[in-house]
């Protein structure tokens, strides 16, 4: 049984996301979808937030589960019995920084494998910074996340601006 970990910041999960964790959902027996808590970073969501928002987009894949972890990915994936990262690319950008944090896991642990996926073309363009800057604004996020990420976003915007 070969499982993967998407790990990710997911604040929050986008179509681009989605996209990723369907498509490795049919490629590995099972896919972990791993939530980083950063401590040196302030993100929009809570993790448990963000982990409650992938679990309801996730429901109907059955080979997907949600988790969040901390410190080395590499040691999260010792606890899982996991031996491969799933990672989305989508341009020459991610490309760099994708190679080198590749590397430096494989330094950490020679059983890791990362597995590199393409985007799919119609959300190359298209991270969490660029859906909070425009649900920021009151900007239209519908073809960009899910409806409940919709709803999350326009909710947190109303929570911080009362
Ligand atoms: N299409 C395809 N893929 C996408 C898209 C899209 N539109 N948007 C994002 N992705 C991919 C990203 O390329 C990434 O692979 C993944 O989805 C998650 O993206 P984000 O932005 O939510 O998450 P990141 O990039 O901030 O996550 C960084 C990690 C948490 C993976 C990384 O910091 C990490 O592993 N940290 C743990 C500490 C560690 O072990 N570090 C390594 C040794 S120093």
């Amino acid at each position: 049984m070969i499982v993967a970990v998407y790990p990710g910041s997911f604040d929050p999960v986008t179509y681009g996301h989605l996209d990723i964790i369907q498509r490795g959902a049919k490629v590995f027996d099972k896919v972990i979808v791993a939530v980083l808590r950063n401590r040196n970073k302030t993100p929009l969501f809570t993790v448990e937030e963000r982990v409650e928002l992938l679990k309801a987009v996730t429901q109907d894949i059955p080979n997907v589960e949600v988790d969040f972890f901390h410190g080395l990915l590499v040691d999260y994936m010792r606890q899982k019995g996991a031996r491969v990262i799933i990672k989305g690319l989508r341009a020459v950008s991610d490309f760099e920084y994708e190679m080198q944090m590749a590397s430096i896991n494989r330094k950490l642990n020679d059983e890791v494998e990362t597995f590199f996926m393409m985007t799919n073309n119609q959300y190359s363009f298209l991270s969490s910074s660029i859906v909070k800057e425009v649900a920021r604004f009151g900007g239209p996020v519908n073809d960009l996340v899910p409806p409940i990420v919709e709803e999350a976003l326009r909710r947190k915007y109303a929570e911080l601006a009362a």
